[in-house]
């Protein structure tokens, strides 16, 4: 027997234990050591019940994503669940931690569930792009009905012990002890000589066809927004689990895993998943973080407030810091705004919102920071102002605070310079609204010492964040793809595309809202702003699109002016003659005549842009790997999930054909449309940026 499974005896009892770390993803070892073991139980005629158990964090949280994809090996899960299931001796299932998909479906197949009282169970498949292909979509709606198996498979969200108890997921809880308690419950069974209980022949949860139909019906228009097939499929098996004899039901739900595990979706998701996991893997994450238990944060605007609620909720003492008592007191009511919201969402408890505010102290005088073990600023981006707040940090703080910028463009090392402890400083890019979004950009200087950056980095753990190290330059890794995605979205306004068609093109590639929809809602005056001050240093012989200049000029900054690349009904965005006007003028001024785009050849250009972009920023080693660029547009700008990122949209669309691409749209803006430098010999080597993600 494999030794991913472990085959004991307690008296009449047989355990098999499974011990894969870290997860005890049900691999090929896990698989033939669960056969193997069952075949050694079955085959032992002392043995008169079976239990399975994990070692370790948790019960199988699931298949072995990274084998999804490839050839598949014997003995399959169905195949080892049917097995389970078949067992003519009582099989009970103990769970602890997380026991998901395949983990889960494995405890389904047992005839009884125990579980301890922390223990989670769910079946989440649906997130990755595919749905519970070991017997779930048959065995979960016998045992709780239609209903509630097709919202645990369509939200995919874990269902804590006590509530799948009360389903019927479960039947029974313990607080401790679950292996001890495991065994009572066998030897109770063959002391009862209980008839094993296959869920297959069970019905518990189907008896109410109506609640059936209501169902499938409430569950095919919840999906209906979601273009992802894994839904619709799962809608399918459950019709299927209640029509179709069991084996047939089996092997319909196969043949849509089969479907939806091939399908470039489901390789877009699972890329995700990983690309997540992967990017904490930094090279300073080795060094042990300094120490922080109190933060302050310079700035009591929407993302110093953020950061701030963030900061409190997870539990770290906070300062907030504005010039004057105006400022102050405006920073704090966002705070207690914050909070009360989330109270009122019932995602923050009364008592714990005094517990935060009592952790919180408002300051006007920088040196009230001095005890801080970090201080992240966010305060305008204005060079000089970030400067003179990192010079007053500096004079204050104590030895070893590490002091964190929020800038979103501007040069950590220059700004790093202006203090006496540049090895401190470090670039802490959050994502407005710092307290939702998920992505932290981790901007390592050349003078960051490694232990600052592991302070940032542990930050991100306990504010939930998925960090990404990014080295410096303009607009780091997110909004220097940004500016590349933006210039062409211009640049196919101006050759004959309007800002509406680009923004439709790219919703229906899957973003949530196109480029000119986001400028509008973020608002158009700061890049109005910034490209004032780079006016001067702008080299005239590269294409500039005046458009956004004239839009300004108008008074147009957006949905907060009720004006921008559209004119708004409320928050309902309009196309507006006025901006087609000012569009028409541009091209006039320069001789350009307008032609059509199709909707795919403008999401094309600008997924060639952001890739080709992404593939600089690796050459020059601003991002460690391509995954780390994905992981950024996935957690910070809205990428949709189930494409992977644009460099993983990249290696699908093809390395050569991105060359090529480049080469294609060079008359548009030969200056812009430029290869990045590693591609040649990506293509010559035949790699591809999945390639170049481990490490
Ligand atoms: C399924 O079951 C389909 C069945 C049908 C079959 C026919 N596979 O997240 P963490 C790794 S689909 C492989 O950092 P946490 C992970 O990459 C699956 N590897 O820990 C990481 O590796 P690293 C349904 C996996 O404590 C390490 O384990 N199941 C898998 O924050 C630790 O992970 C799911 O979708 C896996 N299934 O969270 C559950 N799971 O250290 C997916 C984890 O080399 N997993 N790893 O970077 C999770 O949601 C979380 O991992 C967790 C633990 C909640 C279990």
């Amino acid at each position: 027997m494999a030794e991913a499974v472990r085959l004991e005896r307690e008296d009449e009892v047989a355990v098999l234990v499974i011990d894969s770390p870290p997860v005890n993803a049900l691999g090929l070892a896990v698989r033939a050591g669960l056969a193997d073991g069952l075949a050694a139980a079955l085959a032992d005629d002392g043995v008169k019940a079976i239990v399975i158990r994990a070692e370790g964090r948790t019960f199988p949280a699931g298949a072995d994503i990274s084998e999804f994809g490839k050839p598949p090996q014997d003995p399959w899960l169905p195949e080892v669940c049917n097995r389970i299931e078949a067992s003519p001796k009582p099989v009970v299932a103990a769970v602890h931690g997380t026991a998901l998909g395949g983990g889960f479906e494995v405890a389904l197949s047992a005839h009884w569930r125990i579980a301890l009282a922390s223990a989670k169970v769910g079946l989440p498949e649906v997130t990755l792009g595919i749905l519970p292909g070991a017997g779930g979509t048959q065995r979960t709606p016998r045992l709780i009905g239609a209903e509630q198996a097709l919202d645990m498979m369509i939200s995919g969200k874990p269902v804590p012990a006590a509530k799948a108890l009360a389903m019927g997921l479960l039947d029974e809880v313990v607080d401790d002890d679950l292996p001890g308690a495991a065994l009572r419950l066998a030897r109770r069974l063959i002391a009862e000589g209980a008839a094993p209980r296959p869920t297959r022949d069970r019905r518990d949860g189907m008896r109410d066809a109506v609640a059936y139909e209501q169902a499938v019906a409430a569950a095919r228009k919840a999906q209906g927004a979601n273009r992802l097939p894994g839904p619709r499929r799962i809608v399918d098996c459950v019709e299927a689990a209640l029509l179709l004899p069991f084996d047939q039901g089996l092997h319909f739900e196969r043949t849509a895993f089969q479907e939806l595990v091939a399908s470039p979706e489901a390789a877009g998701l699972r890329h995700a998943f990983f690309s997540e996991r992967r990017a904490a893997k930094m090279p300073e994450a080795a060094s042990p973080a300094r120490p922080v238990a109190h933060v302050a944060v310079v700035g009591g605007g929407l993302m110093g407030a953020g950061i701030a609620y963030a900061c409190l909720s997870a539990g770290y003492n906070v300062s907030l810091m504005e010039r004057d008592r105006e400022g102050l007191a405006r920073g704090l009511e966002r705070i207690a705004k914050l909070q009360e919201s989330a109270v009122a969402k019932g995602r923050m408890s009364a008592a714990q919102r005094e517990a935060d505010w009592a952790r919180l102290s408002g300051v006007m005088d920088m040196a009230q920071l001095a005890g801080a073990d970090l201080a992240i600023e966010a305060v305008f981006e204005d060079f000089d102002v970030k400067a003179d707040v990192l010079r007053g940090l500096d004079a204050v703080l104590k030895p070893g605070a590490v002091l964190a910028t929020n800038t979103s463009y501007l040069d950590v090392d220059a700004l790093a310079a202006v203090t006496a402890r540049p090895a401190d400083v470090v670039g802490l890019h959050f994502f407005s609204p710092a307290h939702v979004m998920r992505l932290l950009e981790i901007v390592v200087g050349k003078a960051t010492a490694p232990d600052a950056v592991a302070t940032g980095l542990a930050l991100a753990k306990k504010l939930g964040k998925v960090a990404v190290r990014s080295g410096v330059c303009d607009g780091f890794i997110g909004n220097r793809i940004l500016t590349a995605y933006r210039q062409v979205a211009e640049f196919l306004v101006e050759d004959g595309a309007t800002p509406a068609q680009v923004d439709r093109a790219m919703r229906a590639f899957g973003m949530p809202l196109g480029p000119f929809e986001v400028s509008d809602m973020a608002g158009l005056q700061i890049a109005w702003a910034r490209r004032k001050r780079l006016a001067a240093t702008r080299d005239p012989a590269k294409r500039y699109v005046a458009v956004a200049d004239r839009l300004c000029e108008a008074g147009r900054f957006g949905q907060s002016t009720g004006k921008g690349w559209y004119r708004y009904d409320g928050r309902k965005a309009v196309e507006d003659p006025e901006v087609l006007a000012i569009i028409e003028a541009e091209r006039a001024a320069k001789g350009i005549t307008p032609r059509s785009f199709a909707d795919a050849e403008i999401s094309t250009r600008l997924m060639v842009a952001m890739a080709n972009e992404g593939a600089r920023i690796l050459a020059e080693g601003i991002a460690l790997r391509p995954s780390d660029i994905d992981v950024v547009k996935l957690f910070g700008y809205g990428f949709p999930r189930w494409e992977g990122g644009p460099m993983h949209w990249a290696d699908g669309f093809g390395i050569l054909q991105l060359k090529n691409a480049v080469q294609d749209y060079a008359e548009q803006a030969p200056d812009f449309w430029q290869p990045a430098p590693n591609l040649d010999a990506m293509i010559l080597n035949g790699t591809r940026f999945a390639d170049l993600n481990e490490g």
